[in-house]
């Protein structure tokens, strides 16, 4: 295991990205092996461990998910600045910006070969205010059945590699028995095909955890980059990537086929109760 401490910190420059493609210019390193990267401040800011997935899970996960068929239509940010609807009036009766992205962008989007989707459980928002097992999930259980085995070997790099972050979330989700997937430390996966995310952070997952990344597919580019410390990581199919995802990142461009995984634990998942889902 490699280590690379880090020297950059632009956390305003970061910002001003948001909503912007990632390309070569925000970043100077690329890390594709196993490597700790460490903020200037000595804080693990992600860990990239190759090679650690069998093919057998990659090949079951693959099998599912090369058929997902939602669309990221309220992840506006992720999309591309400025795609959000005006939906919600205000008090005041201005118009407040949504996550929800037009149809008009889904359709070109949908075009392209764009698809994304979320596999487990969801926490209450301001418009739905009740825990869920996602509706992908609920419309295909054989899909979340056919990634389990994935999802266990992340789980498992997840707790050899950063034990205390681990640890953090197996004690969230240990509080509700019926709202996580079974024998891990996450509650949720979002699923992305060919999507090339703008500069976005991840909401609503746990800050104590980390989130875990994996994907699948045949595919070049699709970096992920983290502008704030200026660099990128090749997530190569059978490795993970444990990271801040509160850090802004996007990716660059995708040529081939590019499922991604995040896989995470909702930080408000503990508010839903230890009943069953
Ligand atoms: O596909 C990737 O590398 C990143 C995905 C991501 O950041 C997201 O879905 O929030």
């Amino acid at each position: 295991m490699k280590l690379l401490q880090l020297n950059a910190d632009d956390k305003q420059g970061a910002l001003q990205l948001k909503g912007t493609y990632a390309n070569d210019t925000h970043y100077d390193h690329v890390v594709d092996d196993d490597t700790v990267v460490l903020t200037p401040d000595g804080e693990v800011l992600a860990v990239l461990v190759a090679g650690v997935i069998s093919a057998r899970a990659r090949r079951k996960a693959y099998k599912h998910l090369r058929s997902i068929y939602g669309m990221p239509s309220n992840r506006a940010t992720a999309v591309y600045r400025g795609s959000s609807l005006p939906r919600i009036r205000k008090r005041d009766g201005s118009l407040s910006r949504t996550r929800q992205v037009p149809h008009s962008i889904l359709d070109l989007l949908e075009r392209k070969g764009v698809r994304a989707d979320v596999l487990g459980y969801l926490d209450t928002t301001p418009r739905i205010r009740k825990c869920r097992l996602s509706a992908w999930s609920l419309n295909k259980p054989e899909v979340l059945r056919g990634v389990m085995p994935f999802v266990h070997e992340v789980d498992d790099v997840f707790r050899s590699w950063i034990p205390d972050r681990y640890a953090a979330q197996l004690a969230v989700v240990h509080q509700v028995p019926g709202w996580h997937l079974h024998g891990t430390a996450f509650t949720t996966i979002t699923v992305n095909k060919n999507f090339r995310t703008a500069f976005h952070t991840d909401k609503g997952d746990l800050k104590a955890g980390f989130s875990c990344l994996a994907t699948l597919g045949k595919f070049s580019g699709g970096l992920l980059v983290i502008p704030r410390y200026r660099v990128a990581f090749k997530i190569r199919p059978g490795s993970v990537l444990m990271m801040d995802a509160h850090e802004f990142h996007g990716n660059t461009q995708i040529a081939g086929e590019r499922i991604s995984c995040v896989l995470c634990c909702r930080e408000r998942i503990a508010k839903c109760g230890g009943g069953e889902a």
